[in-house]
């Protein structure tokens, strides 16, 4: 919590405010990027269009998304700063799960972030972190930004990579390389949600607890089965209803007036 603010519990967007000061918090500590919160502000804006809860598609989503972290060979969580700020237990407790390596790959990339967005996933559990300093040796010279500094024994040799939180030149660029790639974007519309194998459209506060949670459930199940429902998801059907859902919403919405209570909006 910023010492400036105290968020009152009874406040009607009091979840929303919480994690906004999340934000904020790691923003000081030099975790997220000046950007990182404009990023989450447009990330708001459709969580708001899309009712701020799980929808099925994204549900059906998280599920493709563990089994395809299950059954790959070298899967790999990759972190940036929002991802760290908001997910880091999560995060760690997936790696836990699936076994998939844990790697910082930043958009704006700075050593002192790399460090210290490793910091945040050490104190959260992570035992190993890939992609800090030297360690990013490799790199993928598709990929036009910083971002193509990758660990060699993290991304550059991934076949599943969990990307929250993404640009998608990076996303096209790992598709393009024969790469699994699952995004967590709220925005069912961005180039990232278009372009990645698996896209989950659900804020990463939510998706990545479940995500956890359905992993753990399906460990257990044969690899034959895993991929199966791996390879069932039709990533463009998904996103399509995400779509529609906020143009449900939206259309019921218009047809109330300008003005609902908050409550009578969430069962919408
Ligand atoms: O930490 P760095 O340096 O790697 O930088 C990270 C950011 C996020 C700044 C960088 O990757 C970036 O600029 O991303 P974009 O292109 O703004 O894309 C971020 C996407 O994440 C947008 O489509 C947002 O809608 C979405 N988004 C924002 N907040 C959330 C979210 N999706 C899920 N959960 C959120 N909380």
């Amino acid at each position: 919590m910023t010492k400036e603010t105290k968020i009152p519990k009874e406040h009607p967007r009091a979840e929303s405010l919480r994690v906004r000061e999340k934000l904020l918090e790691h923003y000081n500590m030099g975790v997220v990027a000046h950007a990182g919160l404009i990023a989450h502000g447009r990330g708001e804006a459709f969580d708001y269009l899309l009712g701020e809860k799980t929808t099925e598609p994204a549900l059906e989503a998280v599920k493709a998304a563990a089994a395809a972290l299950l059954t790959a060979k070298h899967p790999v969580i990759s972190v940036n700063g929002n991802a760290a700020a908001l997910a880091a237990s999560e995060i760690v407790k997936l790696s836990q799960v699936t076994g998939a390596r844990i790697e910082v790959n930043l958009f704006y990339c700075s050593v002192e972030r790399k460090k210290a967005i490793e910091r945040v996933l050490r104190d959260a559990g992570a035992t190993k972190v890939l992609g800090i300093g030297e360690d990013a040796s490799a790199r993928i010279q598709e990929i036009g930004s910083e971002r193509r500094r990758v660990d060699p024994r993290g991304i550059l040799i991934a076949d599943a990579v969990l990307v929250p939180l993404e640009d998608g030149d990076r996303t096209e660029a790992l598709v393009h390389m024969g790469k699994n790639v699952i995004a967590i974007d709220l925005n069912p519309l961005s180039r990232t949600a278009q372009l990645a194998t698996v896209t989950i459209v659900d804020n990463i506060v939510r998706a990545m607890p479940t995500l956890v949670r359905i992993s753990e459930e399906l460990r257990t199940e044969n690899k034959e089965k895993l991929k199966e429902i791996a390879s069932e998801l039709d990533n463009k059907r998904t996103l399509g209803e995400a779509i529609d859902l906020i143009n449900q919403r939206l259309t019921k919405l218009a047809e109330k007036g300008t003005y609902i209570s908050l409550l009578e909006m969430s069962k919408i």
